[in-house]
């Protein structure tokens, strides 16, 4: 390969990671916007955090060949929709699920793909909400679509799926199966602790209807 090329295919790859950059700011002000818009409205933040990453080059190469993709960008670009990734922590379910209908229902986002791990956890007892979202950009060349993968989850799910992946990472995937047993346990626990938060939530927010909320307390409405 001629410097000359090294250089058009290093132009090309920049201008490839770009485009999913774009996206990736493309879903998080729309994120922020209804954050801050929960907040002044409602008095209530329903997002812990946010989290987002673009593919590593390095993972990338590693997903075409373990998918078996051509290694053209045209090719990558239609088979591997989580280059733009965003991960929303909320603090109960149910916030999960009503920040993804409000951002599912702007009529400038696409859904291509919904992945309900909550309703039905993976077998190993991972749990959270995945879903393939397209946004507009609007480049100097015209608009483009771009896939961004946002997965929401509560905090405990991310707790888990935090721990579970350093594990899987450590174990060089051959994790022991009383380990995994362990961490299905663990995973069902959490699921028990978000079930029990939201219903303590749910309490309080109950006996606080009618008359000013306690400090403490925030008003879903
Ligand atoms: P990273 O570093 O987070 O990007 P595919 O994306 O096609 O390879 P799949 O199974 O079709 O795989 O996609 P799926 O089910 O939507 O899961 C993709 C992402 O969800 C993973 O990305 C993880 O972030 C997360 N995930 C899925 N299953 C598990 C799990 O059992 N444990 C944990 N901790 N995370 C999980 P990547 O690309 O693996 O990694």
């Amino acid at each position: 390969v001629s410097p000359s090329e090294l250089r058009e295919l290093r132009d090309e790859l920049q201008r490839f990671m770009m485009e999913y950059r774009f996206g990736l700011q493309e879903v998080e002000t729309k994120i922020g916007i209804l954050r801050d818009e929960f907040l002044l409205t409602h008095d209530y933040n329903p997002i812990e955090h946010v989290s987002s990453r673009v593919k590593s080059p390095d993972s990338l190469v590693e997903k075409v060949q373990r998918k078996g993709i051509d290694g053209d960008f045209a090719s990558i670009r239609s088979s591997i929709t989580d280059i733009a990734g965003i991960r929303i922590t909320c603090s109960f379910t149910a916030d999960v699920y009503r920040l993804f209908d409000l951002l599912t229902a702007q009529d400038d986002v696409r859904v291509l793909q919904v992945k309900d791990y909550i309703a039905q956890p993976k077998p190993n007892g991972y749990k959270s909400l995945h879903a393939i979202l397209e946004v507009p950009v609007f480049l100097s060349t015209g608009r483009i679509e771009v896939p961004v993968e946002v997965q929401f989850r509560t905090i405990a799910m991310d707790f888990w799926a935090s721990l579970e992946h350093k594990i899987y990472y450590k174990y060089a995937t051959q994790v022991p199966d009383e380990l995994l047993e362990s961490l299905k346990d663990a995973a069902d626990t959490a699921a028990e602790l978000d079930a029990r938060m939201e219903r303590l939530h749910r309490q309080i927010k109950g006996s606080s209807a009618g008359q000013a909320a306690p400090v403490a307390v925030r008003e879903i409405t």
